[in-house]
């Protein structure tokens, strides 16, 4: 793995680092949007006091903390291979350029000792997984790896429901920030309760902490609702989302190709209101995932 010396110093003397993956811009966004996002939430991370490390795969090496000049190639570059558990040996092996999702980007970050990691929605059981078996490696990875994700709940693209099911089965802690119920990404709230309400970024450290010194192996969620501002109107978003699942169904997409393409569905249907969106909630994660990963070196002292 190559480690961007920063990051490598930050790791080694107890300074806050935040992981971001690099799926979300080869195949999250469009571009030149994404490039622009990427960036930001970088900025964002450092203006709230610590270091950004997105992670991706350039010609088989993981990257820990990619140059500005390689997030914009991985925004650019067509071809760029979605890289969850099952194909990082592939991807290293074959010397690829992989995007990481967040099973992938958990992975690496825990190899480099990296705590928190900061994206905008992850992967989770899809609607009708009781007959296609569809369920994210993301929910199998916060299952069993160390490695707390900030995110803003899983999309309704996803069957929510089951995806707590899951979630609750592998042992995984669903914190929500300063609510009771599961944000949705779009929208602040869902009908579903979490496991807690978390009320501050030292709280969030304070769980973590005690995870890892119990030995509860496997990661933490943390649903943090997007800013009010943003939030889009559940009826319209959900229609929308309804539509593209329609489409996606008629095409027969199927397997890792699902996610992307309702992505790009979305943002097509909602002429960019969505993608709008999905830009506010990352950044406003980041914010959060950079002052816990400050609380959590405090306490690990
Ligand atoms: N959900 C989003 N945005 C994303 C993804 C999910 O709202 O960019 C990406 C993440 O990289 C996530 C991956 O890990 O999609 C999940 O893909 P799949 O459903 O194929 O496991
Ligand atoms: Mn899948």
């Amino acid at each position: 793995m190559k480690i961007n010396p920063e990051v490598f110093d930050a790791i080694k003397n107890n300074k806050p680092v935040v992981a971001l993956e690099s799926t979300i811009i080869s195949h999250g966004m469009p571009y030149p949007k994404n490039v622009a996002c990427a960036l930001e939430v970088e900025n964002v991370i450092r203006e709230n006091g610590a270091i950004p490390a997105t992670i991706g795969i350039i010609n088989g090496e993981p990257i820990i903390g990619m140059t500005n000049d390689e997030i914009e190639e991985f925004g650019k570059r067509k071809g760029i291979i979605k890289c969850s558990r099952r194909d990082l040996p592939i991807i290293i092996s074959e010397k690829e350029w992989g995007a990481t999702t967040v099973s992938a980007t958990m992975i690496l970050a825990n190899l480099a000792g990296i705590e928190f990691f900061v994206t905008g929605g992850i992967g989770g059981v899809h609607r009708g997984a009781q007959e296609t078996f569809d369920i994210s490696a993301d929910l199998d990875e916060l299952g069993r790896t160390n490695v707390t994700v900030i995110c803003a709940g899983p999309k309704a693209i996803l069957d929510l429901n089951l995806t707590m099911e899951y979630l609750e089965t592998k042992g995984v802690p669903v914190l929500a920030y300063n609510s009771d119920k599961l944000p949705a990404f779009f929208t602040r709230t869902s009908d579903l309760n979490v496991d807690y309400n978390v009320k501050n970024p030292a709280e969030i450290a304070s769980i973590v902490k005690n995870k890892r010194d119990y030995k509860l192996d496997g990661g933490v969620l943390v649903c943090n609702p997007i800013p009010e501002d943003y939030s889009m109107d559940p009826n319209y978003i959900n229609k929308e989302i309804d539509k593209a699942i329609d489409e996606m169904n008629k095409l027969g997409i199927k397997g890792k190709e699902e996610t992307p393409f309702l992505l790009s569905k979305i943002v097509e249907l909602t002429n960019g209101k969505s993608l709008e969106a999905n830009i506010k909630l990352i950044l406003n994660n980041a914010a959060l995932g950079a002052k816990a990963a400050i609380e959590y070196c405090k306490l690990r002292g």
